[in-house]
């Protein structure tokens, strides 16, 4: 059998026959970080208290392990990253605050000590941290967020978005790292809207109400992400593409494209070129989904290989690249670790396609040697230059992290389950007695 090392040498001769240099394909992979979003690990719970989540967005599904605390859910995170390449990010959100006892306060009020053991933790790793207000899964949300009617609810989601910016910028201030924050709300309409223009009007004055709070734009990048419908949402939502890309450009502040916002036979990987053109940078929100925003795990799957071709092409330093899913019907863990795999993989397929050949036939309208060169580097042994990344990592090669994923659900996963069961027994005894 050849060793990991001599499959990656047989591999680089294939490569360089077809002018990719595959160390130079190592490198820069490794200077693409990701940003694992936390709420993965439980549902999109938080710690703040919430109780169903909201907003048109859902979990399905009951696998045993839901992280319940910010310790079980660093520990999680810890493991899934013990198992991915590479140094990457964390993307929390503001509902992940953590409190000292009687020291819990509501969105509006959230301050950056609420956040402080988040950096520790993030600075111990050498993680850079990205940033979200949560608008959703809050009493306040029922009824719209910052486009709502209601001048109260309106100015109390205002000041959590401040907050949420004073909260970014200590963040980057402390890990000396710039965030990505991003606002993302999920104002609509179930159905057909009698004016769609009044609460897109006020949605237009609470971002201006936001950005006008004074913070330092070195340190953060805000960021707008649109929607086309959600759950209870389907006729209009009031952050569209339309309106968040004309507001995103004429105040200076990035568009976030989020793969399952758009209608299912548009593609996110055709729209970041054009972006770039016009912003100095684009921020990504990675998903699946299934017939709908249904935020599958991300797979290593044609969309994310053009969108990760199209990152590499137009220069990855350009784009803040994120993750967003959440399936509670498989072990957490797994699904970060696959997912956050899974767009690496497709990062280091794109970096090992001769990019400057292939722009170079298109030019020449040579199409057809176009399409076989394509055609036929997806046979090239491409896995084994994704082994020896992971190996030289310091991360298992192929399925054997799997294991370690397995031992932690036995070990720890498993038993949160039967502690939660006891604890319901009792809930349910106490009732009856
Ligand atoms: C919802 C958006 C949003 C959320 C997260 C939790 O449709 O995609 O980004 O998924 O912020
Ligand atoms: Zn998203």
């Amino acid at each position: 059998m050849m060793t990991v090392k001599e499959r990656y040498e047989a591999a680089r001769e294939m490569y360089k026959n077809m002018g990719v240099d595959t160390d130079e394909a190592l490198k820069a992979l490794k200077a693409i970080p990701v940003s694992m979003h936390c709420w993965q690990g439980d549902d999109v719970v938080g710690f703040d208290g919430a109780g169903a989540l909201s907003g048109g967005i859902q979990t399905t599904g009951d696998y045993p392990g839901r992280a319940r605390t910010p310790e079980e859910l660093m520990a999680d995170m810890d493991k899934a990253l013990s198992l991915i390449p590479g140094r990457h990010r964390i993307n929390l959100h503001a509902s992940y605050a953590i409190f000292q006892k009687g020291e819990e306060v509501d969105r509006d009020k959230i301050e950056p000590k609420h956040f402080k053991k988040w950096v520790e933790f993030a600075r111990e790793r050498g993680l850079g941290i990205d940033f979200n207000p949560t608008c959703f899964s809050h009493p306040k949300a029922a009824n719209g967020t910052l486009s709502s009617e209601d001048p109260k609810i309106r100015r109390f989601w205002i000041d959590h978005c401040i907050a949420c910016l004073k909260i970014s910028e200590y963040i980057a201030a402390e890990l000396d790292n710039p965030v990505t924050m991003n606002i993302w709300i999920p104002d609509g309409f179930k159905d057909i809207p009698g004016d769609r223009k009044a609460p897109r009007a006020r949605l237009k004055d609470s971002l201006d109400q936001i950005l006008a709070c004074g913070y330092d734009k070195s340190k953060v990048y805000a960021a707008v992400e649109s929607k086309v419908f959600g759950i209870g949402m389907e006729s209009c939502t009031v952050g569209s593409h339309e309106f968040y890309m004309n507001y995103a450009a004429k105040h200076d502040i990035l568009c976030l494209l989020d793969n399952g916002h758009y209608h299912p036979t548009e593609v996110v990987s055709d729209k970041i070129s054009s972006m770039l053109l016009f912003f100095d940078k684009v921020a990504l929100h990675v998903t699946r989904s299934v017939r709908w925003d249904s935020d599958h795990v991300v797979l290593f799957d044609d969309e994310t290989k053009e969108i990760a071709k199209e990152i590499v092409r137009n220069g990855a330093d350009r784009v803040l690249l994120a993750l967003d899913f959440f399936d509670a019907g498989i072990n957490r863990i797994s699904a970060w670790v696959t997912g956050m795999r899974n767009m690496q993989k497709a990062l280091l397929f794109a970096l090992l396609q001769p990019n400057e050949e292939l722009a170079k036939l298109q030019e020449e309208r040579n199409f057809t040697r176009l399409m076989m060169v394509m055609e036929e580097l997806k046979c090239y042994p491409f896995g084994d230059v994704w082994d020896y990344f992971c190996q030289i990592n310091g991360v298992p090669v192929r399925e054997a992290w799997f294991e370690q994923v397995m031992e932690y659900e036995r070990d720890v996963l498993s038993r949160r389950r039967k502690k939660e069961h006891i604890r319901k027994k009792e809930h349910i005894r106490r009732n009856e007695r």
